[in-house]
């Protein structure tokens, strides 16, 4: 098979990928990075990338690295029944959204559940106080600025597919809240998505991981 993932299925980065390929039917062979037992892959996973971030496609002995190149990639070389990224200024709009989820969300999202893996006396309290109110800024701007039911409108993209992730886990760390109704309709909607429900189902067994405690909904 020529295309491998490495990857995890708790992890938000992956998801991302993963709605892509799961939405579009692609084949792949999945290495998943085992956080009990992370040899052999991470091994592998270095020697392609020194940072050992994932999710990293391999497709046939090339690596692509970082998510949203992944799926363009994808979408360049495999593509399926999907256009993640559309052509002008739509697609423009779809590259500039899924940096407002990666940069804006997803990030501030990661700096707030990972900080209790630190060790106690390294834990930034003032990093993650930011992180909360530029995840609280976030939320405020996207909420005037989401299309229905999907981030440009009818056509689910790229954007929808870092935005699934980022939102679900950034609901557990600093909740949405009712004050911002469209954007929790849109998570309700992304969560219904087949290939967005068939992540968080893949993830469920790993809840008991999550630093600060999984909430019990979703
Ligand atoms: N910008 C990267 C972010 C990837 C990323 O941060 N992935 C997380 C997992 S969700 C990771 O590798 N964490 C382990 C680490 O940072 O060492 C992308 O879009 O691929």
């Amino acid at each position: 098979m020529s295309l491998v993932l490495f990857g995890h299925p708790f992890s938000s980065y992956t998801q991302k990928v993963l709605i892509a390929l799961y939405g579009d039917d692609t084949e792949f062979e999945y290495r998943r990075l085992d956080v009990e037992n992370p040899e052999p892959f991470f091994a592998d996973l270095r020697r392609f990338w020194p940072f050992g971030k994932f999710p990293l496609l391999i497709d046939n002995a090339r690596a692509v690295i970082e998510t949203s190149a992944i799926i363009d990639h994808l979408q360049a070389h495999h593509r399926g029944r999907n256009e993640w990224i559309p052509d002008g200024e739509l697609g423009r709009r779809v590259r500039f959204l899924d940096r407002f989820f990666d940069l804006y969300v997803m990030n501030n999202m990661q700096k707030i559940s990972t900080d209790p893996l630190r060790p106690a006396d390294s834990r930034d309290d003032f990093g993650v106080e930011a992180a909360r109110a530029d995840l609280n800024t976030a939320y405020d701007w996207i909420e005037g600025q989401l299309g229905q039911p999907w981030a440009i409108g009818d056509q689910f993209t790229l954007a929808d597919c870092a935005a699934a992730p980022a939102l679900f886990y950034a609901d557990w760390v600093e909740p949405i809240g009712p004050s911002r109704p469209r954007l929790l309709a849109y998570r309700a909607r992304l969560l219904a998505h087949p290939a967005v429900s068939r992540c968080v189902e893949e993830a469920r067994p790993y809840r008991p991981l999550f630093p600060r405690g999984a909430p019990d909904r979703d």
